[in-house]
């Protein structure tokens, strides 16, 4: 479908925008070159965020450089995936507050809806690996309100 105009009542919705796309991003480690935090957000599905191996918790935060209105975070695991992770959010950048909490975590492509939440800067912090290894991202997508 290639209409550029989505009129109401139509079947076709229009694709909301992924407002991490080429933001800025920051993490708690990189496991090395090529696998900084900017990877998970730079729309490429083979490019990803890898943290360094073998240790809890690790975080990756994107910052979308003014609050804005957040209806969900679609999180692209890697097979290195987090079991036991929250996603917070932030006005300031140091004071965050949970707004998800995941305790059983299989990874893949995982959504996660957000009631009534408005932030400049998201987190996934992850406290349980599902692997030996780190914690990877191919992509952290945030989305506005439908
Ligand atoms: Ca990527």
């Amino acid at each position: 479908m290639s209409g550029n105009w989505w009129k109401p009542g139509s079947a076709e919705q229009p694709s909301l925008p992924n407002l991490a796309l080429n933001a800025a991003a920051a993490a708690s480690s990189i496991e090395g070159i090529s696998f900084e935090a900017e990877r998970a957000i730079d729309g490429n599905l083979q490019s990803r965020w890898a943290s360094s191996e073998g240790s809890d918790p690790q975080w990756i935060y994107v910052d979308l450089g003014t609050v804005k209105a957040l209806g969900s975070v679609r999180l692209h695991w890697e097979e290195a995936y987090a079991v036991k992770f929250k996603i917070q959010v932030s006005n300031d950048g140091s004071n965050w507050t949970d707004v998800y909490s995941e305790t059983n975590g299989s990874g893949g492509v995982q959504d996660i809806p957000l009631n009534n939440v408005s932030a400049r800067y998201v987190k996934m912090y992850g406290t349980e690996r599902g692997t030996p290894y780190g914690y990877s991202l191919y992509e952290f997508e945030v989305y506005p309100p439908n």
